[in-house]
Protein backbone atom coordinates (compact mmCIF):
# COMPACT_ATOMS: atom_id res chain seq x y z
CA UNK A 1 0.00 0.00 0.00
CA UNK A 2 1.43 3.24 -0.84
CA UNK A 3 0.28 5.95 1.45
CA UNK A 4 1.87 9.01 0.36
CA UNK A 5 2.11 12.51 3.17
CA UNK A 6 2.00 15.60 1.07
CA UNK A 7 2.87 18.69 2.28
CA UNK A 8 1.04 21.52 2.03
CA UNK A 9 -0.13 25.22 2.99
CA UNK A 10 -2.75 26.65 4.75
CA UNK A 11 -5.56 28.73 2.60
CA UNK A 12 -7.34 31.24 5.02
CA UNK A 13 -10.67 30.92 3.40
CA UNK A 14 -11.63 27.84 4.33
CA UNK A 15 -14.70 28.85 6.72
CA UNK A 16 -18.01 26.64 6.24
CA UNK A 17 -20.75 28.93 5.96
CA UNK A 18 -24.81 28.25 7.15
CA UNK A 19 -24.23 24.83 5.15
CA UNK A 20 -20.24 23.83 4.45
CA UNK A 21 -17.71 25.11 2.78
CA UNK A 22 -18.52 26.91 -0.52
CA UNK A 23 -16.88 28.45 -3.01
CA UNK A 24 -16.44 28.89 -7.29
CA UNK A 25 -15.19 25.87 -8.86
CA UNK A 26 -11.77 27.14 -9.69
CA UNK A 27 -11.02 27.65 -5.98
CA UNK A 28 -11.71 24.31 -5.71
CA UNK A 29 -9.62 23.40 -8.30
CA UNK A 30 -5.98 25.35 -6.87
CA UNK A 31 -3.94 22.59 -5.94
CA UNK A 32 -4.36 20.80 -2.50
CA UNK A 33 -7.43 23.14 -1.85
CA UNK A 34 -9.86 20.24 -1.69
CA UNK A 35 -7.43 18.48 -0.14
CA UNK A 36 -6.49 20.93 2.43
CA UNK A 37 -10.78 20.72 3.86
CA UNK A 38 -10.70 17.38 3.66
CA UNK A 39 -8.21 16.21 5.57
CA UNK A 40 -8.51 19.14 7.87
CA UNK A 41 -12.08 17.21 8.13
CA UNK A 42 -10.56 13.97 8.69
CA UNK A 43 -8.17 15.48 11.38
CA UNK A 44 -10.90 17.03 13.91
CA UNK A 45 -13.10 13.72 14.12
CA UNK A 46 -11.86 11.23 17.27
CA UNK A 47 -12.49 7.68 16.49
CA UNK A 48 -13.31 7.32 12.87
CA UNK A 49 -10.64 4.53 11.94
CA UNK A 50 -12.26 1.54 10.53
CA UNK A 51 -15.34 2.94 10.11
CA UNK A 52 -17.82 4.09 7.49
CA UNK A 53 -17.95 7.19 5.83
CA UNK A 54 -20.72 7.84 3.27
CA UNK A 55 -20.07 9.88 0.53
CA UNK A 56 -21.81 11.15 -2.78
CA UNK A 57 -22.93 14.73 -4.27
CA UNK A 58 -25.29 16.59 -6.13
CA UNK A 59 -23.64 15.46 -9.53
CA UNK A 60 -22.41 19.08 -10.15
CA UNK A 61 -18.97 19.46 -12.10
CA UNK A 62 -15.95 18.59 -10.41
CA UNK A 63 -18.44 15.92 -8.40
CA UNK A 64 -16.40 12.91 -9.77
CA UNK A 65 -12.84 14.50 -9.32
CA UNK A 66 -14.00 15.41 -5.60
CA UNK A 67 -15.18 11.63 -5.33
CA UNK A 68 -12.00 10.14 -6.36
CA UNK A 69 -9.84 11.99 -4.31
CA UNK A 70 -11.99 12.01 -1.47
CA UNK A 71 -11.80 7.68 -1.70
CA UNK A 72 -8.01 7.79 -1.62
CA UNK A 73 -7.73 10.42 1.20
CA UNK A 74 -10.06 8.06 2.97
CA UNK A 75 -8.25 5.11 2.09
CA UNK A 76 -4.63 6.92 3.80
CA UNK A 77 -6.38 7.76 6.59
CA UNK A 78 -7.95 4.63 7.99
CA UNK A 79 -11.42 4.88 7.43
CA UNK A 80 -12.63 1.00 6.75
CA UNK A 81 -15.85 1.57 4.29
CA UNK A 82 -16.56 4.39 2.44
CA UNK A 83 -20.40 3.67 0.85
CA UNK A 84 -20.30 5.74 -2.25
CA UNK A 85 -23.65 6.75 -4.44
CA UNK A 86 -23.44 5.76 -7.88
CA UNK A 87 -21.82 7.48 -10.40
CA UNK A 88 -20.98 9.86 -7.34
CA UNK A 89 -24.88 11.07 -6.81
CA UNK A 90 -26.55 10.86 -3.62
CA UNK A 91 -29.28 13.73 -2.51
CA UNK A 92 -28.72 15.24 0.95
CA UNK A 93 -31.40 13.76 2.35
CA UNK A 94 -30.35 10.46 0.99
CA UNK A 95 -27.02 10.44 2.81
CA UNK A 96 -28.70 11.36 5.96
CA UNK A 97 -30.75 8.39 5.27
CA UNK A 98 -27.93 5.83 4.39
CA UNK A 99 -25.73 7.35 7.28
CA UNK A 100 -28.94 6.69 9.88
CA UNK A 101 -29.76 3.44 8.47
CA UNK A 102 -26.07 1.87 7.92
CA UNK A 103 -25.23 3.43 11.58
CA UNK A 104 -22.07 4.90 9.49
CA UNK A 105 -19.14 7.36 11.55
CA UNK A 106 -20.52 10.22 8.75
CA UNK A 107 -20.68 11.44 5.39
CA UNK A 108 -19.48 13.85 2.93
CA UNK A 109 -21.62 15.93 0.17
CA UNK A 110 -20.48 17.66 -2.29
CA UNK A 111 -22.66 20.54 -3.35
CA UNK A 112 -22.71 24.18 -3.45
CA UNK A 113 -26.75 23.33 -2.91
CA UNK A 114 -29.27 25.99 -4.73
CA UNK A 115 -25.94 28.08 -6.26
CA UNK A 116 -25.41 27.26 -10.00
CA UNK A 117 -22.60 25.03 -11.34
CA UNK A 118 -20.18 24.32 -14.16
CA UNK A 119 -17.09 25.40 -14.73
CA UNK A 120 -17.35 29.08 -13.32
CA UNK A 121 -20.62 27.81 -11.50
CA UNK A 122 -19.92 27.16 -7.20
CA UNK A 123 -18.91 23.55 -5.63
CA UNK A 124 -19.18 22.83 -1.95
CA UNK A 125 -18.51 20.31 0.71
CA UNK A 126 -20.57 19.48 3.65
CA UNK A 127 -19.78 17.02 6.23
CA UNK A 128 -22.07 15.00 8.13
CA UNK A 129 -22.20 13.51 11.49
CA UNK A 130 -23.53 10.44 12.78
CA UNK A 131 -26.93 11.11 13.44
CA UNK A 132 -27.15 12.05 9.85
CA UNK A 133 -27.48 15.80 9.97
CA UNK A 134 -25.00 18.62 9.42
CA UNK A 135 -22.17 19.10 11.39
CA UNK A 136 -23.00 21.16 14.22
CA UNK A 137 -20.94 24.92 15.06
CA UNK A 138 -18.73 23.10 17.44
CA UNK A 139 -17.52 21.06 14.61
CA UNK A 140 -17.48 22.94 12.14
CA UNK A 141 -15.02 25.66 14.02
CA UNK A 142 -12.42 22.82 15.01
CA UNK A 143 -12.67 22.29 10.94
CA UNK A 144 -12.44 26.02 10.27
CA UNK A 145 -9.32 25.93 13.33
CA UNK A 146 -7.99 23.27 11.64
CA UNK A 147 -7.36 25.05 8.21
CA UNK A 148 -5.69 27.56 9.44
CA UNK A 149 -2.63 25.26 10.50
CA UNK A 150 -2.85 22.31 8.41
CA UNK A 151 1.18 21.32 7.30
CA UNK A 152 0.33 17.82 5.11
CA UNK A 153 -2.16 15.40 4.03
CA UNK A 154 -2.45 11.98 3.62
CA UNK A 155 -3.43 10.24 -0.26
CA UNK A 156 -3.18 6.56 -1.12
CA UNK A 157 -1.62 6.11 -4.30
CA UNK A 158 -3.97 4.50 -6.48
CA UNK A 159 -5.82 4.70 -9.79
CA UNK A 160 -9.40 5.73 -9.83
CA UNK A 161 -12.22 3.50 -8.61
CA UNK A 162 -14.82 2.40 -10.75
CA UNK A 163 -18.11 4.58 -9.43
CA UNK A 164 -20.47 3.78 -12.31
CA UNK A 165 -20.32 -0.13 -11.24
CA UNK A 166 -22.29 -1.14 -8.19
CA UNK A 167 -20.97 -3.07 -5.48
CA UNK A 168 -17.82 -3.57 -3.66
CA UNK A 169 -13.94 -3.26 -4.29
CA UNK A 170 -10.63 -2.74 -2.19
CA UNK A 171 -8.96 0.71 -2.43
CA UNK A 172 -6.24 0.14 -0.18
CA UNK A 173 -6.69 -1.46 3.07
CA UNK A 174 -9.93 0.02 2.94
CA UNK A 175 -13.55 -1.24 1.05
CA UNK A 176 -15.24 1.05 -1.37
CA UNK A 177 -18.91 -0.10 -2.09
CA UNK A 178 -20.57 1.55 -4.51
CA UNK A 179 -24.28 2.04 -3.77
CA UNK A 180 -27.71 2.50 -5.26
CA UNK A 181 -28.41 6.26 -5.01
CA UNK A 182 -31.65 6.04 -4.47
CA UNK A 183 -32.95 2.97 -3.14
CA UNK A 184 -32.69 3.09 0.65
CA UNK A 185 -33.97 6.85 0.54
CA UNK A 186 -37.33 5.02 -1.39
CA UNK A 187 -37.49 2.61 1.17
CA UNK A 188 -38.10 5.01 3.59
CA UNK A 189 -40.27 7.06 1.82
CA UNK A 190 -42.61 4.07 1.65
CA UNK A 191 -42.74 3.32 5.01
CA UNK A 192 -43.68 7.20 6.20
CA UNK A 193 -46.60 7.78 3.31
CA UNK A 194 -49.76 5.91 2.35
CA UNK A 195 -48.25 4.93 -1.73
CA UNK A 196 -51.11 3.39 -2.35
CA UNK A 197 -53.65 5.90 -2.22
CA UNK A 198 -51.06 8.65 -3.36
CA UNK A 199 -51.37 5.98 -6.37
CA UNK A 200 -54.43 6.14 -6.57
CA UNK A 201 -54.87 9.96 -6.84
CA UNK A 202 -52.21 10.35 -9.06
CA UNK A 203 -53.54 7.48 -11.68
CA UNK A 204 -57.21 9.00 -11.17
CA UNK A 205 -57.07 10.13 -14.91
CA UNK A 206 -58.06 13.81 -13.50
CA UNK A 207 -55.08 14.80 -11.11
CA UNK A 208 -52.00 15.92 -12.86
CA UNK A 209 -48.54 16.70 -11.09
CA UNK A 210 -45.34 18.29 -12.44
CA UNK A 211 -42.29 18.44 -10.70
CA UNK A 212 -39.30 19.85 -11.99
CA UNK A 213 -35.90 18.68 -10.51
CA UNK A 214 -34.18 21.46 -12.93
CA UNK A 215 -31.48 19.11 -14.53
CA UNK A 216 -30.02 18.54 -10.38
CA UNK A 217 -29.66 15.64 -8.01
CA UNK A 218 -33.50 14.60 -7.68
CA UNK A 219 -34.01 13.64 -10.95
CA UNK A 220 -33.23 9.72 -10.22
CA UNK A 221 -35.53 9.91 -7.31
CA UNK A 222 -38.13 11.51 -9.39
CA UNK A 223 -38.44 9.56 -11.77
CA UNK A 224 -37.93 6.25 -9.43
CA UNK A 225 -40.69 7.44 -6.95
CA UNK A 226 -43.44 9.75 -8.31
CA UNK A 227 -43.05 7.97 -12.27
CA UNK A 228 -41.72 4.22 -11.89
CA UNK A 229 -43.52 3.65 -8.14
CA UNK A 230 -46.45 5.78 -7.67
CA UNK A 231 -47.83 5.70 -11.52
CA UNK A 232 -47.32 8.92 -12.72
CA UNK A 233 -47.35 9.47 -16.43
CA UNK A 234 -43.72 9.58 -17.78
CA UNK A 235 -43.02 13.10 -18.12
CA UNK A 236 -44.45 13.82 -14.89
CA UNK A 237 -40.68 14.75 -14.02
CA UNK A 238 -39.14 17.53 -16.13
CA UNK A 239 -35.37 18.20 -16.43
CA UNK A 240 -34.73 14.63 -14.60
CA UNK A 241 -31.19 14.11 -16.03
CA UNK A 242 -28.64 15.15 -13.48
CA UNK A 243 -26.13 17.69 -15.78
CA UNK A 244 -22.91 19.17 -14.65
CA UNK A 245 -24.00 23.02 -14.78
CA UNK A 246 -27.61 22.37 -14.53
CA UNK A 247 -28.53 22.83 -18.04
CA UNK A 248 -27.37 26.19 -17.27
CA UNK A 249 -29.95 27.20 -14.70
CA UNK A 250 -29.89 28.04 -10.81
CA UNK A 251 -31.07 25.14 -9.11
CA UNK A 252 -33.18 27.01 -6.47
CA UNK A 253 -36.84 26.27 -6.11
CA UNK A 254 -38.63 30.02 -6.04
CA UNK A 255 -40.16 32.23 -8.08
CA UNK A 256 -37.66 33.74 -9.53
CA UNK A 257 -35.66 30.83 -10.59
CA UNK A 258 -37.95 28.12 -11.09
CA UNK A 259 -39.58 29.92 -13.71
CA UNK A 260 -40.54 27.26 -15.93
CA UNK A 261 -42.72 25.43 -13.86
CA UNK A 262 -44.04 28.62 -12.57
CA UNK A 263 -45.12 29.16 -16.22
CA UNK A 264 -46.56 25.85 -16.61
CA UNK A 265 -48.28 26.03 -13.16
CA UNK A 266 -50.14 29.78 -13.83
CA UNK A 267 -51.38 29.40 -17.14
CA UNK A 268 -55.12 28.52 -17.82
CA UNK A 269 -55.81 24.68 -17.65
CA UNK A 270 -52.28 24.64 -15.24
CA UNK A 271 -51.57 20.79 -13.64
CA UNK A 272 -52.98 20.26 -10.09
CA UNK A 273 -49.51 20.56 -8.10
CA UNK A 274 -46.66 20.84 -9.05
CA UNK A 275 -42.85 21.07 -7.02
CA UNK A 276 -39.51 21.75 -7.68
CA UNK A 277 -36.46 21.04 -6.10
CA UNK A 278 -32.79 22.95 -5.71
CA UNK A 279 -29.28 21.23 -6.53
CA UNK A 280 -28.77 19.16 -3.37
CA UNK A 281 -32.63 17.80 -2.88
CA UNK A 282 -33.22 19.60 0.04
CA UNK A 283 -35.55 22.00 -0.88
CA UNK A 284 -39.27 22.60 -1.81
CA UNK A 285 -41.02 24.76 -4.41
CA UNK A 286 -45.22 23.84 -3.87
CA UNK A 287 -47.30 24.94 -5.69
CA UNK A 288 -50.92 24.75 -6.75
CA UNK A 289 -53.39 25.56 -10.03
CA UNK A 290 -52.10 29.35 -10.16
CA UNK A 291 -51.12 29.40 -6.23
CA UNK A 292 -48.03 29.76 -5.03
CA UNK A 293 -47.74 27.96 -1.05
CA UNK A 294 -45.50 30.43 0.98
CA UNK A 295 -42.68 27.77 2.41
CA UNK A 296 -43.77 29.08 6.22
CA UNK A 297 -47.32 28.25 5.66
CA UNK A 298 -46.16 24.99 3.97
CA UNK A 299 -44.46 23.96 6.76
CA UNK A 300 -47.60 24.76 9.18
CA UNK A 301 -50.06 22.97 6.93
CA UNK A 302 -47.88 20.03 7.10
CA UNK A 303 -48.03 20.07 11.09
CA UNK A 304 -51.98 21.00 10.97
CA UNK A 305 -52.50 17.85 8.95
CA UNK A 306 -49.99 15.35 9.87
CA UNK A 307 -52.39 13.27 11.63
CA UNK A 308 -53.70 12.25 8.04
CA UNK A 309 -50.00 10.82 7.30
CA UNK A 310 -49.45 7.50 8.25
CA UNK A 311 -45.57 8.26 9.69
CA UNK A 312 -46.94 11.05 11.72
CA UNK A 313 -50.88 9.82 12.51
CA UNK A 314 -49.70 8.88 16.38
CA UNK A 315 -48.73 13.00 16.76
CA UNK A 316 -45.85 15.39 16.54
CA UNK A 317 -44.24 15.89 19.66
CA UNK A 318 -44.05 19.72 18.44
CA UNK A 319 -42.48 21.63 15.24
CA UNK A 320 -39.31 23.85 14.99
CA UNK A 321 -38.83 26.98 12.65
CA UNK A 322 -36.20 29.09 12.15
CA UNK A 323 -36.30 32.53 13.32
CA UNK A 324 -37.13 34.48 10.16
CA UNK A 325 -39.28 31.73 9.39
CA UNK A 326 -43.38 33.16 10.06
CA UNK A 327 -44.99 32.33 12.94
CA UNK A 328 -47.82 30.00 11.00
CA UNK A 329 -46.51 26.92 12.39
CA UNK A 330 -46.48 28.55 15.98
CA UNK A 331 -50.70 28.84 15.71
CA UNK A 332 -50.37 25.32 15.21
CA UNK A 333 -48.51 24.14 17.62
CA UNK A 334 -50.69 26.35 20.08
CA UNK A 335 -53.36 24.79 18.27
CA UNK A 336 -52.90 21.08 19.11
CA UNK A 337 -50.51 21.51 22.74
CA UNK A 338 -47.17 20.64 21.65
CA UNK A 339 -43.81 22.95 21.94
CA UNK A 340 -42.69 24.72 19.55
CA UNK A 341 -38.73 26.27 19.16
CA UNK A 342 -37.07 29.01 17.21
CA UNK A 343 -33.70 28.61 15.70
CA UNK A 344 -30.63 30.35 14.06
CA UNK A 345 -30.85 29.97 10.01
CA UNK A 346 -29.43 26.46 8.81
CA UNK A 347 -30.66 22.95 9.27
CA UNK A 348 -27.99 22.24 11.34
CA UNK A 349 -29.79 24.05 14.89
CA UNK A 350 -32.65 21.30 14.30
CA UNK A 351 -30.61 18.30 15.12
CA UNK A 352 -30.26 18.71 19.48
CA UNK A 353 -34.49 19.03 19.10
CA UNK A 354 -34.65 16.14 17.08
CA UNK A 355 -32.27 13.55 18.44
CA UNK A 356 -33.83 15.00 21.66
CA UNK A 357 -37.11 14.21 20.44
CA UNK A 358 -38.73 17.68 20.72
CA UNK A 359 -39.75 18.07 17.35
CA UNK A 360 -41.03 16.15 14.98
CA UNK A 361 -41.43 18.70 12.19
CA UNK A 362 -39.09 21.08 11.13
CA UNK A 363 -38.90 23.85 8.63
CA UNK A 364 -37.40 27.34 7.26
CA UNK A 365 -38.83 29.81 5.26
CA UNK A 366 -35.93 29.38 2.30
CA UNK A 367 -37.90 26.61 0.90
CA UNK A 368 -36.75 23.85 3.58
CA UNK A 369 -39.11 21.17 5.53
CA UNK A 370 -38.23 18.14 7.42
CA UNK A 371 -38.86 15.63 10.09
CA UNK A 372 -37.01 13.24 12.53
CA UNK A 373 -37.34 10.65 9.71
CA UNK A 374 -33.58 12.34 8.73
CA UNK A 375 -31.57 15.31 9.60
CA UNK A 376 -31.94 17.25 6.79
CA UNK A 377 -34.38 19.01 5.01
CA UNK A 378 -35.88 17.13 2.43
CA UNK A 379 -37.55 17.99 -0.85
CA UNK A 380 -38.95 14.75 -2.36
CA UNK A 381 -40.62 13.70 1.12
CA UNK A 382 -42.53 17.54 1.19
CA UNK A 383 -44.13 16.81 -2.24
CA UNK A 384 -44.95 13.55 -0.84
CA UNK A 385 -46.17 14.95 2.33
CA UNK A 386 -48.36 17.04 0.10
CA UNK A 387 -49.64 14.03 -2.14
CA UNK A 388 -50.53 12.51 1.00
CA UNK A 389 -52.85 15.16 2.10
CA UNK A 390 -54.22 15.90 -1.28
CA UNK A 391 -54.52 11.65 -1.86
CA UNK A 392 -56.80 12.04 1.80
CA UNK A 393 -58.84 15.47 1.78
CA UNK A 394 -59.17 15.03 -1.89
CA UNK A 395 -59.45 19.21 -2.24
CA UNK A 396 -57.27 21.37 -4.25
CA UNK A 397 -54.02 22.85 -2.38
CA UNK A 398 -55.53 26.15 -2.90
CA UNK A 399 -58.48 25.33 -1.13
CA UNK A 400 -56.68 23.58 1.38
CA UNK A 401 -54.53 26.52 2.18
CA UNK A 402 -57.52 29.20 2.17
CA UNK A 403 -59.20 26.87 4.97
CA UNK A 404 -56.20 26.89 6.61
CA UNK A 405 -55.66 30.61 6.99
CA UNK A 406 -59.42 31.17 7.48
CA UNK A 407 -58.84 28.45 10.91
CA UNK A 408 -55.31 30.22 12.01
CA UNK A 409 -55.29 33.78 10.54
CA UNK A 410 -52.97 34.69 7.77
CA UNK A 411 -49.14 35.49 8.38
CA UNK A 412 -48.43 37.18 5.46
CA UNK A 413 -44.46 36.72 4.96
CA UNK A 414 -42.37 37.64 2.23
CA UNK A 415 -38.91 37.66 1.30
CA UNK A 416 -36.43 40.04 -0.57
CA UNK A 417 -33.08 39.19 -1.38
CA UNK A 418 -30.67 41.76 -2.73
CA UNK A 419 -27.31 39.22 -4.01
CA UNK A 420 -24.11 40.19 -5.13
CA UNK A 421 -24.22 43.14 -3.15
CA UNK A 422 -20.56 45.13 -2.41
CA UNK A 423 -19.46 42.86 0.96
CA UNK A 424 -18.38 46.39 2.48
CA UNK A 425 -21.75 48.09 1.54
CA UNK A 426 -23.78 45.15 2.92
CA UNK A 427 -21.81 45.62 6.25
CA UNK A 428 -22.06 49.59 6.10
CA UNK A 429 -26.12 48.62 6.18
CA UNK A 430 -26.06 46.52 8.94
CA UNK A 431 -23.98 48.47 11.04
CA UNK A 432 -26.02 51.50 10.09
CA UNK A 433 -29.13 49.20 11.49
CA UNK A 434 -27.58 48.25 14.91
CA UNK A 435 -26.49 51.31 15.83
CA UNK A 436 -30.33 52.54 16.01
CA UNK A 437 -31.08 49.33 17.68
CA UNK A 438 -31.13 51.14 21.14
CA UNK A 439 -33.37 53.94 20.51
CA UNK A 440 -35.92 52.23 18.19
CA UNK A 441 -38.13 50.37 20.66
CA UNK A 442 -40.93 52.85 21.57
CA UNK A 443 -40.41 54.66 18.50
CA UNK A 444 -43.41 54.79 15.96
CA UNK A 445 -43.56 54.67 12.16
CA UNK A 446 -47.31 55.67 11.12
CA UNK A 447 -50.09 52.79 12.64
CA UNK A 448 -46.77 50.48 13.82
CA UNK A 449 -44.65 51.22 17.08
CA UNK A 450 -41.33 48.84 17.81
CA UNK A 451 -41.39 46.70 20.70
CA UNK A 452 -37.84 45.02 20.85
CA UNK A 453 -34.77 45.48 18.47
CA UNK A 454 -31.80 42.98 18.96
CA UNK A 455 -30.21 40.99 17.60
CA UNK A 456 -31.35 37.27 17.75
CA UNK A 457 -28.97 34.71 20.23
CA UNK A 458 -29.85 31.02 20.55
CA UNK A 459 -29.27 29.33 23.54
CA UNK A 460 -29.81 24.92 22.71
CA UNK A 461 -32.22 24.06 24.76
CA UNK A 462 -30.48 20.25 24.91
CA UNK A 463 -27.13 21.13 25.20
CA UNK A 464 -26.77 24.73 26.54
CA UNK A 465 -24.74 26.21 23.54
CA UNK A 466 -25.18 29.76 22.84
CA UNK A 467 -25.10 31.47 19.06
CA UNK A 468 -24.60 34.80 18.87
CA UNK A 469 -25.15 37.56 15.79
CA UNK A 470 -28.02 35.52 14.25
CA UNK A 471 -29.92 38.15 12.81
CA UNK A 472 -30.93 41.74 13.69
CA UNK A 473 -34.76 41.56 14.46
CA UNK A 474 -37.17 44.64 14.94
CA UNK A 475 -40.75 43.32 16.61
CA UNK A 476 -43.65 45.75 16.68
CA UNK A 477 -46.32 45.75 18.91
CA UNK A 478 -49.00 44.00 16.79
CA UNK A 479 -46.51 41.13 15.79
CA UNK A 480 -44.86 42.00 12.66
CA UNK A 481 -41.34 41.80 12.18
CA UNK A 482 -39.02 42.96 10.16
CA UNK A 483 -35.43 40.60 9.65
CA UNK A 484 -31.95 41.51 8.29
CA UNK A 485 -29.42 39.38 8.06
CA UNK A 486 -26.28 38.31 5.74
CA UNK A 487 -26.27 34.93 3.31
CA UNK A 488 -23.68 32.77 5.01
CA UNK A 489 -24.23 30.18 1.47
CA UNK A 490 -23.19 33.09 -1.44
CA UNK A 491 -19.94 33.01 -3.05
CA UNK A 492 -19.95 36.86 -4.81
CA UNK A 493 -19.99 39.67 -2.57
CA UNK A 494 -22.72 39.65 0.34
CA UNK A 495 -26.38 38.63 0.13
CA UNK A 496 -28.34 40.91 2.23
CA UNK A 497 -31.73 39.35 3.07
CA UNK A 498 -35.02 41.29 4.60
CA UNK A 499 -37.46 39.29 6.01
CA UNK A 500 -41.26 40.93 6.30
CA UNK A 501 -43.81 39.10 8.48
CA UNK A 502 -47.75 40.97 9.19
CA UNK A 503 -50.16 38.68 10.55
CA UNK A 504 -53.81 39.39 9.26
CA UNK A 505 -56.91 37.42 11.42
CA UNK A 506 -59.68 39.03 9.13
CA UNK A 507 -60.58 36.50 6.26
CA UNK A 508 -61.70 39.53 3.99
CA UNK A 509 -58.34 40.51 3.98
CA UNK A 510 -56.40 37.01 3.25
CA UNK A 511 -56.68 37.46 -0.85
CA UNK A 512 -54.17 40.63 -0.49
CA UNK A 513 -51.00 40.42 -2.47
CA UNK A 514 -48.75 39.90 0.62
CA UNK A 515 -46.65 42.47 -1.61
CA UNK A 516 -49.30 45.19 -0.87
CA UNK A 517 -50.20 43.41 2.77
CA UNK A 518 -46.65 44.33 3.77
CA UNK A 519 -46.18 47.65 1.98
CA UNK A 520 -46.21 49.29 5.08
CA UNK A 521 -43.57 47.48 6.63
CA UNK A 522 -41.54 47.56 3.26
CA UNK A 523 -41.68 51.25 3.62
CA UNK A 524 -40.62 51.28 7.46
CA UNK A 525 -37.55 49.10 6.42
CA UNK A 526 -36.44 51.11 3.82
CA UNK A 527 -36.64 53.85 6.41
CA UNK A 528 -34.46 52.58 8.80
CA UNK A 529 -32.31 50.73 6.73
CA UNK A 530 -31.89 52.65 3.68
CA UNK A 531 -31.47 50.06 1.67
CA UNK A 532 -31.43 51.30 -1.36
CA UNK A 533 -28.98 53.48 -1.06
CA UNK A 534 -26.52 51.39 0.76
CA UNK A 535 -26.89 48.56 -1.69
CA UNK A 536 -27.09 50.93 -4.98
CA UNK A 537 -30.02 48.59 -6.21
CA UNK A 538 -33.93 50.28 -5.81
CA UNK A 539 -35.14 47.27 -6.06
CA UNK A 540 -34.48 42.80 -5.00
CA UNK A 541 -32.72 40.68 -6.85
CA UNK A 542 -35.65 37.92 -5.95
CA UNK A 543 -39.08 38.40 -3.90
CA UNK A 544 -40.79 35.38 -2.68
C1 LIG B 1 -29.71 29.75 3.14
C2 LIG B 1 -31.08 29.75 3.76
C3 LIG B 1 -31.12 28.80 4.96
C4 LIG B 1 -30.67 27.40 4.50
C5 LIG B 1 -29.31 27.49 3.86
C6 LIG B 1 -28.84 26.16 3.30
O1 LIG B 1 -28.77 30.25 4.05
O2 LIG B 1 -31.45 31.04 4.15
O3 LIG B 1 -32.40 28.79 5.51
O4 LIG B 1 -30.61 26.52 5.59
O5 LIG B 1 -29.34 28.42 2.77
O6 LIG B 1 -29.74 25.68 2.37
P1 LIG B 1 -28.23 31.76 4.00
O7 LIG B 1 -27.17 31.85 5.04
O8 LIG B 1 -27.74 31.98 2.60
O9 LIG B 1 -29.41 32.62 4.28
V1 LIG B 1 -29.20 24.65 1.19
O10 LIG B 1 -30.46 24.16 0.35
O11 LIG B 1 -27.86 25.33 0.78
O12 LIG B 1 -28.54 23.25 1.82
CO1 LIG C 1 -29.93 22.53 -0.72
Amino acid sequence: MNIQTISTQPFADQKPGTSGLRKSVPTFQQPNYLANFIQSIFDSLDGYQGQTLVLGGDGRYYNREAVQLILKMAAANGWGRVKVGHHGILSTPATSCVIRKYKAFGGIILSASHNPGGPNGDFGVKYNIENGGPAPEKVTEAIFARTKEITEYKLLDASDVDIDTLGESKLGGMVVEVIDSVADYQELMESLFDFDRIRALLTNGSFRLCVDAMHAVTGPYAHAIFEQQLGAPAGTVRSGTPLEDFGGGHPDPNLTYAHDLVEIMFKEDAPDFGAAFDGDGDRNMILGRNFFVNPSDSLALLAANAHLVPGYKDGLAGVARSMPTSAAADRVAQRLGIGCYETPTGWKFFGNLLDAGKATLCGEESFGTGSNHIREKDGIWAVLFWLNILAVRQQPVEQIVREHWQMFGRNFYSRHDYEEVASDRAKALVDHVQAQMPTLPGKTFGSYTVEYADNFIYTDPVDGSVSQNQGIRIGFTDGSRLILRLSGTGTKGATLRLYLESYEPNIAKHTLDPQVALGDLIAIAEEIAQIKEYTGMDKPTVIT
